[in-house]
């Protein structure tokens, strides 16, 4: 049986640092925590919204805040993390001052979910950040990604650079590797996305859609990113949250630091995609920490079409 510490104590070395695996075991154990609490939430009140609204301008959900002290107390526990950075955090937060790993996270994606008993997850990467001008890398500098989804059961989807590891918590609070190198088949007839916004996707995504319906494409959504993530690691497909054609400045609805550049690294460790228009999501260079980018990631052939597609775009708008 591989376990998540058996599984980081045989990469230390070459692949993890002491440091990193302090940091991954401090993470992990924190989503356990998280995992702990979520399931008897109802009963412990910690249902409905608080009156605090976080910097994104959404609403914060008691169970949001406290995901986001457990994963701070774990960043603590941890001594190489200099800063923490959270979708429910104005601004990133000084850990150790002779740190040298930012932890990114999303406390709990999909908490819109949360009321309904439906998958919600906490997303996390780590890179090398020593001063706070050093967070604002392109995804190509994670360190490691992952994230938990708490469902019917609990799961830990794990790469430190090669290969995808998704490991189940068990009744006693391990995490056992369920499903070693896991891999996005390249081709797949599924995809997700939020139909209801139909009238604000770019042609090229419409497009793509259309197409896929004609041709018997089945849709999922789940409206938690780590729940349609999890099937496309399991069967493939696509994913898109598109940028909204009538407001491109706002970027689009999932943040690059925490949501993006995660799956981004996790999708390509797997075999699969993951972009921004023509550009793969983890060459993209971030301007601020809660920066807005549209995400399409999922089987390599299918996101190769829409990147091919926006590249075409490109050529035409320049030949006009
Ligand atoms: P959150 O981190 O505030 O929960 O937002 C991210 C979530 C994703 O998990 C999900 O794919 C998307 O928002 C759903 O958005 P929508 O409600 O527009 O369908
Ligand atoms: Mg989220």
């Amino acid at each position: 049986m591989t376990t998540f510490e058996t599984y980081l104590e045989s990469h230390k070395g070459a692949m993890l640092s002491d440091d990193l695996v302090t940091v991954l075991r401090n993470v992990a154990e924190a989503t356990r925590q998280i995992s702990d609490r979520l399931r008897t939430s109802s009963l412990d009140g910690l249902t409905g919204a608080t009156e605090v609204t976080n910097v994104q301008g959404e609403t914060q959900k008691p169970l949001d805040i406290l995901s986001n002290d457990i994963l701070l107390e774990a960043c603590r526990r941890s001594p190489s993390v200099s800063f923490a950075v959270s979708e429910e955090l104005d601004s990133e937060v000084a850990i150790h001052a002779d740190g040298k790993h930012a932890v990114i996270f999303d406390p709990l994606d999909g908490s819109s979910n949360l009321d309904v008993n439906v998958t919600v997850g906490t997303i996390f990467s780590v890179i090398e950040a020593k001063t706070s001008a050093d967070i604002l890398k392109s995804g190509r500098g994670q360190l490691v990604a992952g994230y938990a989804a708490y469902g019917p059961q609990t799961m830990l989807v794990l790469t430190v650079g090669a290969g995808v590891q998704i490991f189940t918590l068990n009744g006693d609070g391990i995490y056992v590797l369920t499903n070693a190198d896991a891999k996005i088949v390249p081709d797949a007839k599924e995809f997700a996305i939020n139909a209801a916004r139909r009238a604000s996707w770019e042609d090229v995504v419409a497009a793509y859609i259309d197409d896929a319906i004609d041709t018997g494409h089945n849709m999922r959504w789940v409206g938690s990113m780590v729940a349609d993530a999890l099937r496309i690691f399991n069967r493939g497909g696509v994913f898109l949250y598109p940028a909204d054609r009538h407001k491109p400045a706002s970027g689009g609805r999932l943040r690059l630091l925490y949501e993006g550049n995660p799956i981004g690294l996790l999708a390509e460790a797997a075999g699969g995609a993951a972009i921004i228009g023509d550009t793969a999501i983890l060459d993209v260079q971030p301007t601020s920490l809660h920066q807005r980018v549209p995400v399409i990631f999922g089987s390599k052939a299918e996101v190769d079409k829409i990147a091919a597609a926006y590249a075409a775009r490109v050529h035409e708008a320049a030949a006009e």
